[in-house]
């Protein structure tokens, strides 16, 4: 299982950096850091803020969240303050919070933060990207369009693919069982 999973996610990287090759190369000898090093495609210069492995939580349709680690390169904090997606019309920047014995997710007041010369990491069970109505079915290997607004600097535009993730719907969305 542990396996399985890092294949996927250095698929994903693979992905990202081979901008659009249909078919990614297996991904054995390369390094997560090393394909992000590499992938101009998912900075945006001006604010020096990176997302390494995003990936989207394959759906049918309605809700899903999109994850990843926030990588920010520069000397200041990086507030991210919205997102948008083709994707999806409606979409929050949420965390999970315990309220009242169970764990609930809600919008991030303030939104995201990542620190100077610090990562923030975006998660099942933590802080997510939540698509609240998903137009099209997303499949595995699927690549969505990502753009999220940064205070006072450029937006942050990347793609996200596609991927299940078994066994951990209460996880991702505990607070809609
Ligand atoms: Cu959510």
């Amino acid at each position: 299982m542990y396996v399985r999973h890092a294949l996927v996610l250095a698929s994903a990287v693979v992905a990202l950096t081979a901008c659009g090759a249909s078919s990614p190369e297996p991904a054995a000898t390369t390094t997560a850091s090393a394909a992000a090093a590499a992938s101009p495609s998912a900075t945006a210069p001006a604010t020096g803020l990176t997302i390494t492995d995003p990936w989207v939580k394959t759906t049918e349709e309605g809700m899903t969240a999109a994850f990843g680690t926030l990588v920010n390169n520069t000397d200041a904090a990086v507030t991210i303050t919205s997102g948008t997606s083709p994707l999806s019309p409606t979409i929050e920047l949420h965390e999970v919070v315990e309220d009242g014995g169970k764990m609930v997710m809600r919008p991030k007041k303030g939104g995201f933060v990542v620190p100077a010369r610090g990562t923030h990491q975006l998660q099942p069970g933590g802080d997510h990207i939540m698509l609240m109505g998903v137009t099209e079915e997303v499949k595995p290997g699927a690549r969505i369009a990502f753009t999220l607004q940064v205070q006072g600097g450029e937006p942050l535009e990347f793609t996200a693919i596609g991927k299940d993730f078994a066994g951990g719907e209460e996880d991702y969305q505990p607070g809609h069982k």
